[in-house]
């Protein structure tokens, strides 16, 4: 279905800053349901970690009957699970927001793809026993750092609530795409939360905590908050499910074209259920055409790809939209909630081309 590309002239991350590292996957040029580590979006709050003996044992404790001290020998002992899923940032696409909002601008490219195997969550919090009144799971990272809006140093730690750490499919993972994790995208062990935004998939696990109340870390309680307004938190509510959304891979944005036949071709996702329909318009909106959905080989957390034969016989100037829909029927609006951090943006695709 996709062309390849020449060993030879490979595609590269975009830089968007370098202390601490971010940079995106240059999802435009990805022909393959799996993306290469050296390709793989890279998001982080603070410097990379120092790698110490201790970073090779996990500790399980707080609200459980029995406390464990995991090795990594045991943690690749126990029944493992591999999973391809969508690992995509609460941020992506932040930079089309208008009003214009602070923070990374990622451009589309946010996002990734490719196949996880770890130990489920659920395999040690059952094995420690949590007490009846657990109500969320802390992981910590190794990570840490000041933040601007704060004072102290603060390490990158989220929790769950309890059922979420408890899906099966929630895992420490310790590979990916079949070789142990880089070091950059978590060595040893990092979570898999599959249909949450990135934020959720700590890296660098330190440990896990079982809480009775709900944890009010600033990366929870401060960012990863939809906040409505510009002016106040009125209204505010965390950041979790990945929203429906797809992006246009070919052609390019305000790419020149001949007439005659051009594969359009992209991606659509969501974090809950599947993607039922894929529409295109090539006149800015006035008329929709579907595209064939392929989902019959596709596993539960993958991106759906789709790709659609273009005839266009007039030269002139195009916009080309894409709006998608999934199973729970949430369709990707023209005009994305704005929110003042900038999260979840999901509005139709749009691009636009010359044909002459
Ligand atoms: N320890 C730690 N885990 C983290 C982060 C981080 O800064 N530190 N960033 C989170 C965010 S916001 C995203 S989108 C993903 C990115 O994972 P990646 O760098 O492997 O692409 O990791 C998440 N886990
Ligand atoms: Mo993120």
């Amino acid at each position: 279905m996709f062309d390849r590309y020449s060993p030879f002239v490979r595609p590269y991350l975009s830089t968007r800053s370098l202390e601490p590292e971010n940079q995106e996957t240059p999802i435009q040029f990805i022909r393959n349901e799996i993306v290469n580590t050296r390709l793989f979006f890279r998001r982080n709050h603070f410097s990379y970690p120092t790698l110490t003996f201790s970073n090779f044992w996990i500790p399980v404790k707080g609200s459980v009957a029995t406390p464990l001290m995991l090795l990594m020998q045991d943690l690749y002992n126990f029944k493992s699970k591999t999973i391809k899923v969508v690992l995509e940032c609460s941020g992506n696409k932040r930079s089309l927001f208008e009003p214009k909002v602070f923070g990374e601008q990622w451009e589309k490219g946010a996002i990734s793809q490719g196949i996880w195997r770890g130990v489920p969550l659920s395999t040690l919090l059952k094995l420690a026993g949590i007490s009846e009144n657990a109500k969320e799971v802390v992981v910590e990272g190794y990570d840490y750092g000041k933040r601007t809006d704060l004072k102290g140093v603060y390490s990158y730690t989220r929790s769950l609530p309890i059922e979420k750490a408890l899906h099966p499919d929630t895992i420490i993972a310790y590979e990916y795409n079949h070789k142990p994790i880089s070091f950059k995208h978590g060595y040893p062990f990092r979570l898999i939360v599959p249909q949450w935004y990135g934020m959720a998939s700590v890296k660098w696990i330190k440990q896990i905590t079982v809480i009775d109340n709900s944890f009010e870390g600033p990366f929870q309680s401060i960012d990863y908050v939809y906040y409505p307004n510009k002016d106040d938190n009125k209204g505010a509510y965390p950041v979790t499910k990945i929203n429906v959304d797809s992006t246009i891979q070919k052609p390019l944005h305000m790419e020149v074209l001949d007439t005659g036949k051009h594969l359009i071709q992209g991606i659509a996702w969501t974090g809950g259920g599947y993607i039922k329909e894929i529409e295109i318009s090539t006149d800015n909106g006035k008329t929709w055409t579907n595209v064939l959905v392929e989902n019959e080989e596709k596993t539960p957390y993958e991106w759906t790809s789709w790709s659609y034969e273009w005839s266009v016989q007039n030269k002139g100037e195009y916009t080309i939209i894409v709006r998608v829909t999934d199973s729970h029927n949430r369709t990707q609006p023209k005009i994305p909630f704005w929110n003042r951090k900038g999260y979840g943006y999901n509005a139709t695709d749009k691009i636009k081309v010359k044909v002459e």
